[in-house]
């Protein structure tokens, strides 16, 4: 089910991938409060159907996304005040990038184009990020004197250490898509024209398998950034007994003793 064109976020649900796709493509994707709230929107979705397996998110057009629209940040028309940045980051920043890491379900990013500022950390927040070969990552902030935000200053280091996340938030060099992949920031870089193909195949594969089973693994891996190995430990334990009681697990060890492919439903 396509939402029509003038949607600042495309919808649309096949075999259990949600696909998101950014739709201000004159504005490189750019984030105004009403793409922050129909992604959210898009993201509530994912969350409460269990038809939905796997998201899928993306731009329209040569831009993955642009960060903040900066037309809703000039100066010149707001008389003088500066604004409460904040306050935004508040609202719709770090809600859409804690939603994102909630998420019991695999988010896979095909950034399409140019991924900065916001655009670039909300790519980075996601779980499998592709990456089309002419895309670049550029921390943008410092070129208007603020500073990287959407979990950037969290992801960045861990991914990359301090050397290369200082350089990169500090002059706001663009990072290719290949480079990128090299470093260990992306999984991989894919040719142009195959990115949207490949993204699709990978999502459809992970919609596809055993949906409880993934998304604790998801948030297992992001709990190892604040664990001691203990605790680790004892997470796994406890989430394996969970992971244990699923239908899919059932059937992924029946069909591996038939020698036939297993067939997940998501339960
Ligand atoms: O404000 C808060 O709430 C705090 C949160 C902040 C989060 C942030 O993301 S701050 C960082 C904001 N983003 C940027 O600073 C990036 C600004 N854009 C650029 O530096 C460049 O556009 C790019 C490097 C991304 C791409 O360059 P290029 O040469 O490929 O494209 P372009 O010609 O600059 O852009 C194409 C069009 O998109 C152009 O419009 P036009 O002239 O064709 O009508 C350009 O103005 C527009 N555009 C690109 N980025 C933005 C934008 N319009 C509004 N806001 C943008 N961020």
């Amino acid at each position: 089910m396509e939402q029509s064109s003038h949607d600042t976020v495309l919808v649309s649900l096949e075999q259990g991938v949600l696909r998101l796709t950014l739709n201000r493509p004159d504005k490189l994707n750019s984030f105004n409060e009403d793409m922050h709230l129909a992604l959210r929107a898009g993201l509530d979705r994912a969350e409460q159907n269990s038809a939905v397996r796997a998201v899928l998110l993306t731009g329209a057009g040569r831009g993955f996304c642009a960060g903040q629209d900066l037309g809703d940040r000039d100066p010149r028309k707001s008389g003088g005040s500066a604004p409460d940045l904040g306050a935004t980051i508040e609202k719709f920043y770090n809600p859409l990038v804690r939603q994102i890491r909630r998420l019991e379900k695999p988010v896979i990013c095909a950034v399409n184009g140019v991924a900065a500022g916001a655009g670039a950390n909300l790519a980075l927040v996601c779980d499998i990020v592709l990456a089309a070969r002419s895309a670049r990552f550029i921390q943008a902030f410092s070129k208007i004197g603020l500073v990287p935000d959407s979990g950037g200053t969290w992801s960045l280091p861990r991914l990359l250490g301090e050397a290369r996340a200082k350089a990169l938030t500090l002059t706001a060099a663009p990072l290719n898509a290949e480079t990128a992949a090299d470093w260990g920031l992306i999984w991989r870089a894919v040719d142009d024209e195959a990115l949207q193909d490949e993204a699709l195949k990978l999502a459809q594969q992970l919609a596809q398998g055993p949906t409880r089973g993934l998304g604790l693994t998801k948030l297992a891996i992001q709990a190892a950034a604040t664990n001691s190995l203990d605790q680790q430990l004892e997470l796994e334990r406890d989430w394996q007994r969970e992971a244990g009681r699923s239908q899919d697990y059932a059937e992924g060890v029946a069909a591996f003793l038939d020698k036939r492919p297993a067939v997940f439903k998501g339960n």
